[in-house]
């Protein structure tokens, strides 16, 4: 028996709702929309439901190309007795509010920190959720219609940084799957219409307020922006030749919010921030990626000058775990 089948099964006369994290990303839909599909063609019909709303990106994604219907849970009723499957993360996780009904199934890529006891579980260490569901269609002879193998496509180059972020062998797989199938010249619409005029303005900030010294490329973004656009000017700082380590910062209702890139497999992006904003904050991630905010009175604690405290705060950091990782043996 296949996965799809084992999941079939138990799911088999019930009411069934494929749940997302919240505030879905490309990856986050695209798997849904492809577990959608695979369901139908075993007689299950699905609704998709999340909470919080897409970003731009993910809209236009959604309802513009691909024709995905999902449904926010503030408008969804259901019951108890639902069948739910959690995908792109898990019960309990931070992202993942607690929608109605049973929580059956979870098909996720992210570390596994859930306490919860699904019935079914497909979990797999992978660049994206998407990559896992792109599976399925081989392993159980489904051809994969032009729309969902673009969304799944689309949900892995998003995940993966096009290829470049924690790519496995199923990842490429799912490539060799989709990538037949996959509508090409809207790919490369999707590519090439990343930046929105609103967006130039988070740039333009970057541009004027980059202190690089030592490898390390700061930015603070004075103003509120998107997670997704905080992350893609700290890839853009990274891209720089002077800058082997970029943190990037944004005002978020009174405090701050990060995202680092490390090109340093010596320095851990994620560990870096989690120390440096310790008992101001919270951070964490991978080696190379890593995110976390400032809250409100921990902005307190840095004084005045908040961006000259930030940057001494992560370059006291970051001279401690270079000594340290120098001085011990490889
Ligand atoms: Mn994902």
């Amino acid at each position: 028996m296949t996965k799809l089948e084992e999941l079939a099964s138990l799911l088999k006369g019930k009411k069934v709702v494929i749940q997302t994290h919240d505030f879905p990303d490309p990856d986050a839909i695209g798997a849904a929309f492809g577990l959608q599909y695979l369901l139908s063609t075993k007689g299950i019909e699905t609704k998709i439901v999340h909470f919080g709303n897409f970003d731009k990106r993910t809209l236009r994604l959604t309802t513009d190309l691909f024709h995905i219907t999902t449904i926010n849970a503030a408008f969804y009723e259901g019951s108890e007795d639902d069948f739910v499957i959690n995908i792109d993360g898990q019960k309990n996780n931070a992202n993942f509010s607690d929608l109605i009904g049973n929580e059956i199934a979870c098909i996720d890529h992210h570390q596994w920190v859930s306490d919860y006891k699904y019935a079914f579980v497909d979990h797999r260490i992978v660049g994206a959720c998407s990559s896992i569901i792109a599976l399925y269609f081989k392993e159980n002879n489904i051809a994969v219609p032009t729309d969902v193998a673009s969304a799944l496509l689309y949900g892995i180059k998003i995940d993966t940084l096009n290829f470049t972020k924690g790519v496995t062998d199923t990842d490429i797989s799912a490539f060799g799957i989709l990538n037949p199938e996959a509508d090409q010249s809207l790919l490369l619409r999707l590519d090439s219409n990343e930046l929105g005029l609103d967006d130039l303005r988070a740039y333009g900030a970057a541009i004027q307020n980059l202190h690089a010294k030592d490898g390390i490329g700061f930015v603070h973004i004075p103003f509120d922006c998107p997670d997704r656009l905080v992350a893609m000017v700290s890839n853009f700082i990274l891209s720089l030749d002077c800058v082997v380590l970029s943190v990037v910062y944004a005002d978020r209702d009174g405090g701050m919010k990060f995202s680092i890139r490390s090109e340093n497999s010596d320095l851990n992006a994620g560990d870096l921030i989690r120390v440096a904003l310790e008992g101001i904050g919270d951070g964490g991630g991978h080696p190379m990626i890593a995110g976390g905010v400032i809250f409100p009175d921990g902005m307190e604690k840095l004084g005045n000058d908040t961006d000259t405290a930030i940057r001494q705060l992560f370059f006291d950091t970051y001279e401690k775990m270079k000594a340290k990782s120098s001085s011990t043996p490889a």
